[in-house]
């Protein structure tokens, strides 16, 4: 028997985002020995009981529960984990949080700004643990990103570049809403590759280089219709296909972000450059293990990009898996904030981002979409 403390994990919703914070729940224990707490995969929740049920059994839940109240009022769950569509992250984090649980929300926090304030108030007033998953900060390349940047070898910065590239919905007879296409649903995901993909890309620069205070931006939907999936009629699709917008960072520096789900031969290309007085950095999903770093300071004849291959015992998280040299991948991000969560709760603290760090990426998406509506700057209010 395991002498650590158990830490009863609530699952709402299945999907992909319930395998990815499944596996990390699984694996944290025997990569991160020196944790005093032990995820228990408790009860899992979905609306069908038999795919609910299925995945309970694939995946080693030691119960079901087919109405997410009901988990909530469990005695012996001691942490909601929400993997619902967007539109539902509100209800039940504002519910678990009245009920003690602690949270940890699928990205992005909520809807918008107005409904995360709700959320963060929620979470805040009943002094209950939480975070939110976006995920790509604890890549360890990422994370070594923002340590080198913490050390201050870039100077002062002058751009932040990010991009998000996928290609999965060209197809106009792809049908919107549902279980499986709830992202291009505006009803259900609050916008298109905003809240999506460039959330991510917006919390990580947060992370690095600072707040936002003022953007630009345009979208475009590029397929005006789409089948829906739930009434079977074809319906005026609402969410942006494509977004890009410039900003003001409060440090001075000028930010350039751009994020699509037409950009064709791209499956998901999250790319950041940064670019310091001293120093410039850049990184890509594709190759996520490497960190390609140009420092300044180096003798004149051999000055170039070099490429850190962040697989060290030194390197960001690297000394809980193998040998240098062997990589690891995109599942392990989550084994990683499942760490820090449980090393948090030791200490009674929340894991970054928490729901009012997260609120912050939620304003910044806000301000890019009336931005884009409004054909105007604006500033980022949260
Ligand atoms: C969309 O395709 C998606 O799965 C996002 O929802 C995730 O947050 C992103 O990490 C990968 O792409």
């Amino acid at each position: 028997m395991s002498s650590k403390k158990p830490l009863n994990i609530g699952l709402v919703g299945y999907g992909f985002m319930g395998r990815t914070h499944t596996n990390g729940y699984k694996r944290v224990n025997d990569f991160f020995p020196e944790l005093a707490y032990r995820p228990v995969l408790k009860a899992v929740c979905g609306r069908s009981a038999e795919g609910t049920q299925a995945f309970a059994d694939q995946w080693g839940y030691e119960s079901i529960e087919t109405d997410w109240r009901k988990l909530i009022e469990r005695k012996d769950i001691d942490a909601i984990d929400i993997c619902t569509p967007n539109n539902s992250h509100a209800e039940i984090a504002i519910a678990a949080a009245k009920a003690g649980k602690m949270i940890l929300c699928e990205k992005p926090l909520s809807m918008n700004t107005a409904e995360g304030h709700k959320m963060v108030e929620a979470v805040e007033s009943a002094g209950v643990l939480n975070t939110v998953w976006y995920n790509y900060r604890r890549v360890p390349a990422v994370t070594l990103a923002k340590k080198l940047i913490d050390e201050g070898r870039l100077g002062k910065v002058f751009h932040y570049r990010a991009n998000f590239l996928q290609d999965w919905t060209i197809n106009a007879d792809l049908p919107q809403g549902g279980t499986a296409l709830w992202r291009l649903d505006a009803a259900a995901a609050g916008s298109g590759v905003t809240g999506d993909l460039l959330a991510h890309c917006i919390d990580t620069a947060l992370w690095l280089n600072g707040s936002i205070s003022d953007v630009s931006a345009m979208t475009e939907t590029f397929v005006k219709e789409r089948t829906h999936t739930l009434t079977g009629k074809v319906e005026k699709v609402s969410i942006d296909d494509a977004c890009a917008f410039l900003c003001h960072f409060s440090n001075g520096s000028l930010g350039l972000f751009e994020s699509t789900r037409y950009a064709r031969g791209h499956k998901a290309l999250y790319t950041l450059e940064i670019n310091g007085e001293n120093a410039s950095i850049r990184w890509d999903l594709h190759d996520l293990h490497r960190l390609e770093y140009f420092d300044y300071k180096d003798e004149g004849q051999i000055r170039g990009w070099k490429s850190i291959h962040v697989t060290d015992g030194d390197h960001p998280y690297m000394k809980h898996w193998w040998v240098p040299g062997l990589q690891i991948g995109y599942e392990h991000t989550f084994v990683h904030q499942v760490a820090d969560f449980l090393a948090n709760v030791e200490h009674g603290k929340s894991t970054s981002p928490t729901f009012r760090e997260a609120l912050e990426t939620q304003a910044v998406c806000d301000a890019v979409l009336a931005s884009a509506k409004g054909r105007s700057w604006e500033d980022v209010k949260v």
